[in-house]
């Protein structure tokens, strides 16, 4: 009898997956009765998981000019939530949620830092994700038939979009581009575009608008038309006719993202003609319906080049600033380079001053171990805001790390990165602890004995990422194309040298490093000051960035006392043993995870199984790099 209801329990206790990422598990099987007020998603969601007795009262003043703000004011008798805007209180809503779950409701008075907090999609029409490592998209294209105004989606999809968009709204994301920014023309079909219309009416009631990523040669691929020069009447009146055919079917639509003239994607440069032109012939179609432009810097390799690459975006941009629309942001990667583990930010933040910039930052992480390596992010994006400041940034976009898996992400953790983007892109002054902190008692257990050593593990451990990848500011070092593995004698004749790690590094016998200073390709003369100088000089150059701005004797003596060389063994080193700690701490932990709802098995698997392939990694980063410098080093193999 006793094993019969055993067996029954287990039953019932389906493994714990990570779908439910860090929002509320349980559903209230009545919903409560203790909210009211003013209608739509907030009291929806409170209805359906507000679990307190105390009464809740909506409040939604539409005289208030402060947008997307809130206040929730909590007294033993009863907690209002107030604000502006409908999606505004679904904020608060959402915050009151995540209060109840940590265990403790306080009164709280809320606004968002940057207006523009979208996620940027790279999936493809065929289902396919550009530096995807969690599945396939979810956009499931064929899940969505057209027949006739309508489209059927299963309820699958349906559900799926919903629990994305719920997802997002609940860390305050409030659009999406939903398509890669290498386009294709395709997107702007009709019947893709009827499809589009369906998924932004699932985003909406979560306050979230959608955007699309365009290909600057549509108006030939797919309007038949023989030129895509901006400057041509009817490749402006085919913009503006889709513009308005999109408006027609999404009068909330948010605009366009553009990658142009950049990795062999179609732009102004053409026809001979700016970024500036090319932009403003969007803006131009998209003014009239509140539509944006944000028109990307990643720029190289065209007009410039054979200049070092982390020049190149300043190069382009900084002349025509002062040429754009005023619904054009450029939107510039956190770096100069390309979502390196560590990278100076982007001087086109110090350059562009007339027109509106946004960042861009990379959840996906392409570069730091995709969904294989336990890597928070939060430590390097605050990194970046404590050189550009937000309070010159307009918005910020993050590269989703979203996927068909069904825990979303890949990997458990890389959830949190998703978290900690929409957190920060609200609040930038959270600290990256706090947020580790939340997402941690969310997602797992509130136990203080696993928050706080998991909390630990997550703050270094993008440090050790850089460690075992590329300590001391080498950079892109990595195996061509996939960019997973090291390969820091990578070198393609055929390859543009820029895509080349042996470009990066410039070891020899004297030294290692990029000589960006004056003496060298002069990229230090485009950050403003105190910038500008400390970075030129080896003495007052950072160490994590040494090798970023400097080719350095292998010789050099390091502020610890070691040489270079040695340093640089060090780095490697300590990368490798940190995820061997990392590693010991989650298998510590394991009777906390396993106990926390009894049903967490799977999940504690899966991130060790996951751990042990770092584990791995990071050893094969240390021997390849090393290995290969050594004989430049001219140090003797071990
Ligand atoms: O990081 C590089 C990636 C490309 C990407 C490109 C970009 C979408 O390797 O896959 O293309 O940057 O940001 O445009």
């Amino acid at each position: 009898m006793l094993l019969l209801v055993t067996c029954q329990l287990m039953l019932v206790a389906v493994a714990n997956d990570g779908s439910s990422l860090w929002l509320p598990r349980e559903r209230n099987i009545q919903p409560s009765t203790f909210v009211k007020g003013s209608k739509g998603m907030a009291l929806e969601e409170l209805r359906n998981y507000y679990r307190g007795e105390v009464p809740v009262r909506l409040k939604l003043n539409r005289k208030a000019r402060s947008g997307d703000a809130y206040i929730i004011t909590a007294t033993p008798e009863r907690i209002t939530l107030s604000s502006g805007t409908p999606s505004g209180l679904l904020y608060a809503a959402y915050d009151l949620l995540r209060m109840q779950q940590l265990g403790e409701v306080h009164s709280v008075e809320s606004h968002p830092r940057f207006s523009l907090r979208l996620l940027n999609h790279w999936d493809n029409l065929d289902g396919s994700v550009e530096r995807g490592y969690a599945g396939k998209s979810i956009w499931k294209w064929e899940q969505m038939q057209v027949s006739g105004k309508k489209v059927i989606m299963t309820p699958a999809l349906r559900q799926r979009i919903c629990d994305y968009a719920r997802a997002n709204a609940s860390i305050g994301i409030n659009g999406v581009v939903i398509n890669n920014v290498n386009a294709s023309p395709k997107m702007l079909s009709a019947e893709v575009l009827q499809k589009v219309q369906a998924i932004s009416q699932l985003l909406e009631p979560y306050g979230i608008r959608t955007y699309l990523s365009i290909n600057f040669a549509s108006p030939k691929a797919l309007g038949g038309l023989p030129t895509a020069d901006p400057l041509d009447p009817q490749v402006r009146l085919w913009w503006q006719q889709k513009v308005d055919e999109i408006y027609r079917l999404m009068p909330r639509f948010g605009g366009f993202l553009v990658k142009a003239n950049s990795e062999g994607q179609p732009g102004p440069g053409d026809y001979h003609r700016t970024h500036a032109d090319g932009a403003n012939m969007l803006a131009d179609a998209l003014q009239p319906h509140g539509g944006i432009v944000m028109w990307r810097c990643f720029v190289y390799g065209a007009n410039h080049k054979g200049e070092d690459r982390v020049k190149q975006a300043v190069s382009e941009f900084q002349p025509l600033d002062g040429q754009f629309r005023q619904n054009v942001i450029l939107q510039t990667k956190n770096g100069p380079l390309d979502f390196q583990p560590r990278e100076p930010y982007s001087p086109v933040f110090d350059q562009i001053k007339q027109t509106p910039n946004m960042a861009e930052l990379q959840i996906t992480q392409e570069y730091t171990g995709q969904s294989r390596h336990l890597v928070y992010l939060a430590p390097m994006w605050k990194e970046f805001f404590s050189h550009v400041h937000p309070m010159r940034l307009c918005g910020i976009a993050g590269v989703a790390n979203i996927g068909d898996d069904a825990n979303w992400c890949g990997h458990h953790f890389s959830q949190a990165n998703w978290y900690a983007f929409g957190r920060l892109a609200w609040n930038p002054d959270l600290s990256s602890e706090e947020i580790a902190r939340e997402w941690l008692q969310l997602t797992f257990t509130k136990d203080e004995a696993f928050v706080r050593p998991m909390t630990e593990v997550m703050l270094a451990s993008h440090e050790a990422c850089v460690d075992y990848m590329m300590p001391l500011g080498l950079h892109h070092i990595f195996q061509f194309d996939h960019h997973y593995g090291p390969d820091p004698g990578g070198f393609k004749p055929d390859y543009p040298l820029e895509w080349c790690p042996v470009y990066y590094h410039q070891a020899d016998s004297l030294g290692v490093g990029f000589d960006r200073s004056s003496t060298g390709s002069g990229a230090t003369a485009q950050y403003r000051e105190p910038y500008r100088s400390m970075y030129d000089k080896v003495s007052t150059c950072p160490e994590n960035l040494l090798l970023w701005f400097h080719h350095v004797p292998w010789s050099h003596r390091m502020k610890s006392g070691l040489t270079l060389w040695e340093e640089l063994c060090a780095h490697y080193n300590r990368g490798v043993n940190e995820v061997d700690r990392f590693h010991a701490v989650w298998q510590e932990l394991r009777p906390l995870v396993l106990s926390a709802d009894g049903n967490d098995a799977r999940r504690w698997q899966e991130v060790e199984e996951r751990l042990r392939h770092q584990q791995a990694n990071a050893r094969e980063w240390r021997r390849s790099c090393l290995d290969y410098f050594r004989p430049f080093a001219g140090e003797q193999s071990e």
